[in-house]
């Protein structure tokens, strides 16, 4: 076995993860490093990881190296290489006797366990650390995640991978092409309702879909809005949120970063922006982006936006300024 990774995972034993944790160790997202895993989970549940644990154990994965469980976030982000932050408080549930169903109530909530987690991984985690904010309102988690963190060298990122793999799908069933053949799809702006999933710079067997899908009234009317609402759609169908797709993109990201991207080619999450086209700086939003081979990420610059496609990222980039300004209070 070549090398080591570790891997900190929160939300442990939640739905995600319990899809998530076993394909980080299969030997297919890590190649053929050894995985050392910490799981972090609040007090009132991180016994459950013991019977995780067990299965883990009990699946004879090869590469699975050291597998931890703890409630202590600070312990676990020593010297660790990436930080899967999946757990966060859902909207819905009763916190402190009070039942969160305001944004900004959940903006503050999740935003008080970021500033926490971000200072940790700030101190303790590995400079070159990668870290990716599944747990939601994502974008605004990981922006005051980075900020707490105050550490320039690591990569914070939020997933905006299951929403571009959705999309994927849903042009490849239109344009009757193999999904393999769609690539380049991008999600611009928030992890949100408001999110702008690329039409136009989508890649269908090599040709863009500005010319490969030529239907407007099909982007706006049904594409568009079919992709932004996916979510909601799987939690009418099922009872319960996207679990097995997001651990999916969670691992599909990974991959994106721990490999150098081929030459024209992108994949899709949030980062903080340079300033690169036209998006205020600092704040954590939805790019192409791609692998260099010295293994730093970086923003696609050369993607032509229509007039069309910047109102549509405006709104979104307006939603992430609104989610800026309502966690104010959680910055330095
Ligand atoms: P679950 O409620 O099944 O699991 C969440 C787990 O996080 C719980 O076990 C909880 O105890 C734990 N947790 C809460 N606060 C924690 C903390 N401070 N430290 C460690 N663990 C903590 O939710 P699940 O379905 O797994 O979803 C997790 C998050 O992913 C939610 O915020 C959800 O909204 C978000 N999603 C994000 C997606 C994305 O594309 N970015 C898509 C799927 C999903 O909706």
């Amino acid at each position: 076995m070549s090398s080591s990774v570790k891997v900190v995972v929160t939300g442990a034993a939640g739905q995600i993860a319990y899809s998530l944790i076993p394909r980080l160790v299969d030997g297919r997202t890590f190649g053929n490093k050894k995985v050392n895993l910490t799981l972090v989970e609040i007090p009132q549940v991180v016994e459950k990881l013991k019977g995780l644990v067990m299965e883990l154990e009990d699946s004879y994965f090869p590469n699975m190296g050291e597998v931890k469980y703890t409630d202590n976030f600070e312990e676990a982000s020593k010297d660790a290489d990436w930080f899967l932050l999946v757990g966060s408080i859902p909207r819905g549930i009763v916190y402190n006797g009070k039942k969160i169903e305001e944004r900004s109530d959940l903006l503050s909530i999740n935003g008080g366990i970021f500033v926490d987690q971000g200072k940790a991984i700030g101190e303790h985690g590995k400079a070159s650390a990668k870290i990716l904010v599944v747990g939601n309102p994502a974008n605004t988690n990981a922006f005051i995640g980075k900020n707490a963190a105050n550490n320039d060298s690591q990569l914070w990122m939020a997933m905006t991978m299951l929403d571009s793999n959705r999309a994927k799908s849903v042009i490849s069933k239109k344009t009757n092409t193999d999904i393999s053949d769609v690539t380049n799809m991008i999600i611009w702006g928030n992890h949100s309702p408001t999110m702008y999933p690329d039409s136009e710079n989508v890649c269908i067997n090599g040709v863009l879909g500005s010319e490969a899908i030529n239907d407007m009234t099909w982007v706006e009317s049904e594409f568009i809005p079919t992709v932004q609402q996916r979510g909601k759609a799987v939690i009418d169908a099922r009872g319960a949120s996207s679990a097995t797709s997001a651990a999916k993109a969670a691992i599909d990201t990974v991959i994106a970063c721990e490999n150098p991207t081929p030459s024209g080619v992108c994949f899709s999450a949030a980062i903080a922006s340079d300033g690169s086209y036209d998006v205020p700086e600092g704040i954590i939003c939805g790019y192409p982006l791609m692998t260099l081979e010295d293994g730093t990420v970086d923003i696609k610059r050369d993607i032509a936006l229509s007039d069309f496609a910047k109102s549509k990222f405006q709104i979104s980039i307006d939603e992430l300024l609104e989610e800026k300004e309502a966690v104010k209070h959680l910055m330095k």
